[in-house]
C-alpha cells in the first residue's frame, strides 16, 4: 500500500529537518553563551578598573595626608623637645617663640600651636605671646595626654568652634623629669585642609570620598555637607566593615544618601583615621549597560535573522521534498487506477523475489484480465470502460488481505497482485475473492446493461531458487490466465506445478 505524502515525507526528511532546526539552534545557543560570557568578562572587568582606580586614589591622598599629619607632629615634638632645654625659661618670649614652633606651625590651615600646663591651662601660644587665659582640661586631646593614653601622638574628635571653625588637633605628654604629666602641647587643624585635599579630586556621580576616625566620627566627606562633619556612623555596616581591616573594598548601600557604591578603604599610617572612597555602582557599569544592551539587542536581532532563515530553509527543504516525494509517487502510479504501475510492479518483484530466495518462501502472482473488454468498449463507449477499471481496480485492492501484498495496473485491461510468502492455495484463495468481488460489483448495479464485465484470474506460485526468475513467475500466472480464458472465463486457474514450476516454458 503506498504510503500518505505525510507519512513518507516524515520518514524520508523528518530526521534532516530535525537536524537543521537542532543545528541552527545550537548555533543560536552558542553563539548567545559566548555573548553573555563576553558581556559577563566585561562586567567584571569594569569592577576590577574601579577597584584599582579607587585603590590607587584612596592610596595617594592617604599618604598625602600621612606625610602633613606626620610633620604637623614633628612640629610639636619639636615644642617637646625644646621645652626639655633647661634655658629655655630664661631667654626673651620673643626668642622662645622662634625657638619653640617652626615656620611648620604657621602653615595654611594649621591653627594655633599652644602648650597646655597640667590642669589644661594655655601657657603658651604659638600665634601670639601673651595667650588669652583659656582652659582645656576637659578636651580629649588634654585627658588623653593626662592619663597616658594615647601612647604618643593623638588626633581628636572634630569640634567646631564659636567662630564656625571646623577643627582637630594633635597633641602630645610634656612630662616632668620624674615621669609625671606636665601639660601637653596640642596643635589644631582646621578641617578646611580635608576639604580641599578633597576638592581636588574629581569624583564622578554618586561618588564620595569620607575620611572618618576609628570612633565612627566623619572628619570630612566629599561631596562636602556641614551636617555631615563629626556625625557619628559607628553603627553603619559600612563603618563596621571598614573599621577592622588595614585596607579593602566591599560593596554596600550608603545610609547617608541611600546610593550603592563600591567602597574602597584604607587606614591612615598610625593614625586611627580610615579613608574610604565609594564609586557609584551605577557609574562604574554606565559604559558596560549601554553596551551590554546594544550587544544584547545586536544578538537578538541576529538570532531572529537566524531563526527566520532556518524557518525559510525548512519550509523550502520541506516543499522541495514533497514534490520530489509526489513525483516519485506519479511515477510508480498508475494515473487511472491509482494502483502501482507496471515499472514499479517489476521492481517490486525483484525486491521480494530477492527477500524469498533467502528466506526460501514461496512468491505468489496473479494475473487479472477483464473479460470481452472489447466489445464492452465497442458498446458503451472508452469513459464507461475507464470507470469499469477503475471499479476493478477497486475490489482487487480491497479484496488483498495483507499490507505486504502488492496490486499493479499490469497493462491495458490487465492487472497483476504479487502477494510474498503465499502458499499456491492462498493466491487462489485471493483470486477467488477478487473475483468474487467483482461479481457482486454486478450484483450491485442491479442488471445495468453497463454493469462491471467480469475477470479471468491467472495463479502461479513458486519458491524461487537458483536458475528461476522473476519473470518465470509472471510467465506463469500469464499462462494459467490463458486457461482461464479457454475454459470459459470468470473463473480462477491456477498454473500446472504450483509450487514447483519447472514444467512452465521458459522466458526469453
Ligand atoms: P478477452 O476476454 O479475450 O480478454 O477479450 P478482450 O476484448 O478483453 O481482449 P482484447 O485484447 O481484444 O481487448 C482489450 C481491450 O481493452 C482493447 C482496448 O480498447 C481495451 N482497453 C485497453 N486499455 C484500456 C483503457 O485504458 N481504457 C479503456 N476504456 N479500454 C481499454
Ligand atoms: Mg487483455
Ligand atoms: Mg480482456
Amino acid at each position: 500500500m503506498p504510503l500518505s505524502v505525510g507519512e513518507a515525507f516524515q520518514g524520508k526528511h523528518g530526521i534532516s529537518t530535525k537536524g537543521l532546526i537542532a543545528s541552527g539552534l545550537a548555533a543560536t545557543i552558542g553563539l548567545c553563551a559566548i555573548l553573555i560570557f563576553v558581556i559577563w568578562q566585561d562586567y567584571n572587568q569594569e569592577a576590577l578598573k574601579a577597584r584599582r582606580a579607587g585603590a590607587n586614589l584612596v592610596a595617594t591622598i592617604a599618604a598625602d595626608i600621612d606625610r602633613n599629619l606626620e610633620l604637623y607632629g614633628l612640629s610639636l615634638q619639636a615644642v617637646v623637645d625644646g621645652l626639655k632645654e633647661p634655658d629655655i625659661s630664661k631667654i626673651s618670649p620673643e626668642m622662645r617663640q622662634l625657638v619653640l614652633f617652626d615656620r611648620a606651625a604657621t602653615a595654611k590651615d594649621l591653627g594655633s600651636i599652644f602648650v597646655l600646663d597640667n590642669e589644661g591651662n594655655v601657657v603658651l601660644d604659638s600665634h601670639t605671646l601673651n595667650p588669652a587665659h583659656s582652659n582645656h582640661a576637659n578636651r580629649d586631646y588634654f585627658l588623653v595626654q593626662k592619663y597616658g593614653l594615647s601612647g604618643g601622638l593623638y588626633l581628636s574628635s572634630p569640634w567646631t568652634t564659636p567662630d564656625g571653625d571646623n577643627l582637630i588637633a594633635i597633641s602630645r605628654r610634656l612630662t616632668n623629669p620624674d615621669g609625671s604629666f606636665k601639660g601637653a602641647v596640642v596643635g589644631t587643624l582646621r578641617l578646611a585642609f580635608f576639604d580641599k585635599l578633597f576638592r581636588q579630586v574629581h569624583l564622578g556621580t554618586g561618588d564620595s570620598l569620607t575620611l572618618v576616625r576609628d570612633d565612627g566620627s566623619i572628619v570630612m566627606r566629599a561631596p562636602f555637607s556641614f551636617e555631615d562633619i563629626g556625625r557619628n556612623v559607628a553603627s553603619t555596616p559600612i563603618f563596621q566593615q571598614v573599621v577592622w581591616a588595614p585596607a579593602g573594598f566591599f560593596k554596600d548601600v550608603s545610609r547617608l544618601d541611600g546610593i550603592e557604591r563600591l567602597y574602597v578603604f584604607q587606614h591612615i599610617g598610625e593614625y586611627p583615621l580610615t579613608l574610604n572612597y565609594g564609586a557609584s555602582v551605577d557609574a562604574i557599569y554606565a559604559s558596560w549597560r549601554v553596551k551590554a544592551w546594544v550587544t544584547g539587542a545586536l544578538t537578538l536581532l541576529l538570532c531572529g535573522i537566524d531563526a527566520t532563515l532556518i524557518v525559510f530553509l525548512v519550509r523550502a527543504l520541506r516543499r522541495r521534498s514533497e514534490a520530489e516525494y509526489r513525483l516519485s509517487i506519479a511515477a510508480a502510479t498508475d494515473g487511472l487506477t491509482q494502483l502501482y504501475n507496471r515499472r514499479r510492479l517489476d521492481e517490486i518483484l525483484t525486491e521480494t523475489w530477492r527477500e524469498a530466495m533467502t528466506t526460501a518462501t514461496p512468491s505468489a502472482c496473479l494475473m487479472i484480465d477483464v473479460d470481452q473488454f472489447k466489445n464492452y468498449n465497442d458498446a458503451f463507449g472508452h469513459q464507461v470502460g475507464d470507470e469499469a477499471l477503475k471499479a476493478i481496480a477497486c475490489c482487487i485492492k480491497s479484496s488483498l488481505p495483507r499490507s505486504t501484498d502488492v496490486a499493479a495496473r499490469y497493462g491495458g485491461e490487465e492487472f497483476a497482485v504479487l502477494l510474498p510468502n503465499a502458499s499456491g492455495d492462498m493466491a487462489v484463495a485471493v483470486g477467488e475473492r477478487i473475483r468474487a468481488s467483482v461479481l457482486a460489483l454486478r450484483a450491485d448495479q442491479h442488471g445495468r446493461i453497463d454493469s462491471t464485465p467480469t475477470i479471468s484470474v491467472g495463479v502461479a506460485s513458486v519458491v524461487p531458487r537458483y536458475g528461476l526468475q522473476p519473470r518465470d513467475l509472471l510467465k506463469a500466472a500469464d499462462m494459467a490466465l490463458y486457461e482461464a480464458k479457454r475454459n470459459g472465463r470468470n473463473c480462477v486457474e491456477a498454473a500446472r506445478g504450483l509450487v514447483d514450476i519447472k514444467d512452465v516454458p521458459r522466458a526469453a
